[in-house]
């Protein structure tokens, strides 16, 4: 392990001089304008823009109650480590499972759901669910379209707070004399989006078809905001087809060492002199080495989505509990990294249990988590989405930064190397930005909008 330990710093040190090196040699990016991930043959896609309302078979919930009560967690957090740092603590794994047999109900959540209206269309072979939200009739002067993208372990729901403020900031004590109609769809194999039939299906072909969906809707310009995957899929479609993007707005901007030259070198000079950044907050503990540490400690789910999906996926797809444990455990150490240290995972510092299991629920009502983890593969192969993520994005970008992202708090100084930041804000949020802190994001998205 001593062995491991000192081969990590060199090994990383080499695939960022390796990065850096295919920086400096750039090709010319032919972006792939078409695709098709429907079922046998390519078909003509069938345009039509249909309701949709979520309504799950009685039948899928009597049988996720079942496997409920015949679950088996036999085993018992560690008696020296009774907390989040092994993993889901079976103790708190046995109350969520109470909660979820006894108290949780789907249907006040499907109804929830429901509040907004949904649409079914297909793209490239596969039917596409989405949120379309307006603003009150005639109360804003003026209405732009944003589209906003979600990421892993998510799903839609996590936006049913954020939305609203965005399309009736008012309502919200947020002043604002315009709103956002917003379009919020489900990545293919997450929610109720259709799952990929073939390879391929990277977040440059998500970013293709929700193109493909906003042009389809009439919109030939608009915004973007996302975190997580949704931050890759809108930074990718402001890169590739940036003729209808007005503006970006990430709460997640991951800059990868060796991506951009002058990135690189900010990166390893602030782990030296944290004092050249500009954020206090950051200047305090900002370090490379230590990003580096918190990725290998805590991104081996990525590793395995990344190479063996579908293994994993088969035992999450078959146990409500085994895949509440997998994803849950990641609202806990991505709120705050301090949360491992806590019996319950700090679970409910920010979120409801209802809150968690319906993001839970909504890949097990579909059964789509092999799905959702095949996505890390594919990011893994798109040669092309890499080359397209070392181009300067010249189009406004703000970000909104989460103090307490576990692995992406990318100083200004490093990001606007790559991209045009004309607004940058820290808020005390972590991962699930949308979920956890809808108020600040939201009104972060109107400051910057605002100032453009
Ligand atoms: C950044 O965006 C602003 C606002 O649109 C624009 O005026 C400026 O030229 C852009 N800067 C770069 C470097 O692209
Ligand atoms: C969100 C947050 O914690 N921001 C802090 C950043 O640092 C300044 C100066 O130290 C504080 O005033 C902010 O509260």
């Amino acid at each position: 392990m001593g062995f491991f330990k000192h081969l990590f710093l060199p090994t990383l040190v080499a695939i960022g001089g390796f990065h850096l090196y295919s920086t400096l040699n750039p090709t010319n990016i032919d972006v792939p304008q078409t695709g098709y991930f429907g079922s046998g043959p390519v078909k003509k896609d069938n345009t039509i823009i249909k309701p949709f309302k979520v309504n799950i078979d009685q039948q899928i919930i009597d049988d996720l109650k079942l496997r409920l009560k015949n679950s088996r967690i036999s085993h018992n957090s560690l008696e020296d480590s009774d907390d989040f740092y092994y993993g889901f603590n079976s103790k708190h794994l046995l109350k969520l499972r109470d909660y979820w047999q006894t108290k949780y109900d789907w249907r006040k959540y499907e109804a929830i759901l429901n509040e907004f209206p949904q649409f079914i269309t297909e793209i490239e072979g596969l039917n596409i669910h989405f949120l379309r939200v307006k603003p009150p009739q005639g109360k804003y002067k003026t209405v732009k379209p944003l589209l906003i993208a979600h990421g892993w372990p998510g799903n839609v729901f996590e936006f049913y707070k954020f939305i609203p403020m965005l399309t009736d900031p008012k309502k919200f004590g947020i002043s604002s004399d315009f709103a956002f109609e917003v379009v919020a769809p489900s990545i293919p194999g997450y929610g109720w989006s259709d799952q990929p039939k073939k390879t391929g299906f990277s977040q440059l072909a998500c970013a293709r078809v929700f193109r493909k969906l906003m042009l389809r809707l009439g919109f030939g310009k608009f915004y973007l905001q996302g975190g997580d995957w949704g931050s890759v899929i809108t930074s990718l479609l402001a890169r590739a087809w940036p003729d209808n993007v007005i503006a970006l707005h990430l709460n997640m901007l991951a800059i990868q060492p060796g991506t951009s030259f002058l990135a690189t070198v900010y990166e390893f000079a602030s782990t030296v002199f944290p004092q050249i950044l500009s954020s206090p907050n950051l200047s305090k503990d900002y370090s490379f080495i230590l990003k580096a540490k918190t990725l290998l400690l805590e991104t081996g789910y990525m590793h395995i989505q990344a190479t063996k999906p579908d293994t994993v996926g088969t035992s999450l797809n078959d146990s409500p509990i085994g895949l509440a444990a997998y994803i849950i455990e990641k609202f806990s150490t991505w709120t705050s990294y301090e949360y491992r240290a806590l019996q319950d995972g700090g679970l409910n510092k920010k979120f409801t249990n209802d809150e968690l299991l319906t993001i839970v629920m909504i890949y097990w009502v579909n059964g789509n988590i092999v799905s959702s983890q095949r996505f890390y593969r594919e990011f893994f192969l798109d040669k092309t989405a890499e080359a397209l993520l070392k181009q300067y994005v010249p189009i406004p970008t703000a970000h909104a930064s989460g103090l307490k992202e576990i692995y992406d708090r990318t100083p200004v100084e490093i990001s606007r190397q790559l991209y045009n930041i004309t607004h940058y804000k820290e808020i005390d949020m972590g991962h699930f930005a949308a979920f956890e802190a809808p108020k600040p994001l939201a009104e972060s998205v109107f400051e910057f909008v605002n100032d453009l």
